[in-house]
């Protein structure tokens, strides 16, 4: 067994940024005489960046819902995703609609759905979760929801985007053509984090399918679907083909192994195995899921190789790649 060692902290809050050697620690032991292993964990390379901001958070002891917003805002804010905020890809019509939602450790939760022309859906999801009695909001109304708080319009999409979206509307036999989700795509990004407290939060954040129908929703703002955080348990995400997700309720499987015994690992493979079992035909069908436990042991399976996701803790920063059921 690795040697650990142990450093504890008192009432006075947890400075952890300022204490040079917890770095190698692989857990604290916080002002609650709690050991911890603080982690965040997001999917794809640029998870990387998220971790990044998230963990600035919580390394000075501040909460899980704040490290998962103000993570994936680094995603949603960067231009050249075209999978993420307003840089991402529109719908068939040229709208980028984006999804996205967020859920603490009191399981209060906010999502939004199909919102146009607004920088940054997962905080207008944080805002529906914290300033009103819904969980979600779509379409207009979620619009005008974040224009009342305070966001500002964006015109979308992109003209790089734009461009694009015409050149495949000339290419008719590219329409049917189902968007090859892989790690070039960069795709969506869900963040779930352990906070020095010992409590869990995620975020979920899309432009989803890339000229999808208009009015399609995934998973990714689907609580249970996308993301699901439960305090006892664990925390998990996906990404990848929402349909195949939301079928069986992806993240809440995940969690529900883990509460059965599974590790955070096996929980996701088994429930990879599900989306396997219910599809005959998996052609293209990639879905990949994260999971982290409240001791802070992690895991991510997909369907296909090609996806991987970033981990941060205590020890540093990495971006592994997540085994797999096949090969493409
Ligand atoms: C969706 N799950 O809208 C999202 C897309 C995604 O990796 O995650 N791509 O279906």
């Amino acid at each position: 067994m690795k040697r650990r060692k142990f450093f504890k902290y008192g009432l006075g809050g947890l400075i952890l940024g300022a204490l040079e050697p917890v770095k190698a620690a692989e857990f604290i032991t916080n002002s609650h005489d709690q050991e911890i292993r603080p982690i965040v964990l997001s999917t794809w390379n640029h998870g990387l960046a998220a971790n990044e901001e998230a963990w600035k958070i919580i390394v000075n002891g501040g909460e899980a819902i704040d490290a998962v917003e103000l993570g994936v805002r680094i995603t949603e804010a960067d231009i050249s995703n075209r999978s993420v905020g307003i840089g991402g890809r529109p719908d068939s019509t040229g709208h980028v609609t984006l999804d996205a939602c967020i859920m603490d450790h009191r399981s209060r939760c906010g999502a939004v759905a199909c919102i146009e022309g607004i920088d940054h859906p997962i905080s207008v999801a944080r805002k529906v979760m914290d300033e009103t009695p819904h969980v979600m909001l779509v379409g207009d109304g979620a619009r005008e929801f974040a224009m009342d708080m305070g966001f500002s319009k964006i015109k979308t999409p992109i003209s790089e985007v734009k461009k694009d979206w015409k050149q495949w509307k000339k290419e008719e036999k590219e329409k049917s053509k189902r968007p090859e989700i892989n790690h070039e795509n960069h795709d969506t990004i869900g963040m779930i984090a352990l906070d020095t407290n010992g409590n869990l939060s995620g975020s979920c954040t899309t432009s989803g399918w890339a000229y999808k129908m208009p009015g399609r929703v995934g998973d990714s703002p689907i609580i249970g679907a996308g993301l699901f955080v439960d305090n006892d348990i664990g925390a998990a995400c996906a990404t990848g083909l929402g349909e195949a997700i939301v079928r069986i309720a992806g993240s809440h499987t995940v969690v529900e192994l883990m509460r059965q015994g599974h590790s955070p690992q096996e929980a996701c493979k088994k429930a990879v195995d599900r989306i396997i079992e219910k599809h005959d035909d998996l052609t293209g069908l990639q879905c990949g899921f994260i999971a982290i436990d409240k001791n802070g042991n992690y895991g991510g399976y997909s369907v296909y190789n090609g996806f991987n996701f970033a981990v941060k803790t205590i020890e540093g920063a990495n971006l592994e790649d997540a085994p797999f059921d096949r090969n493409w």
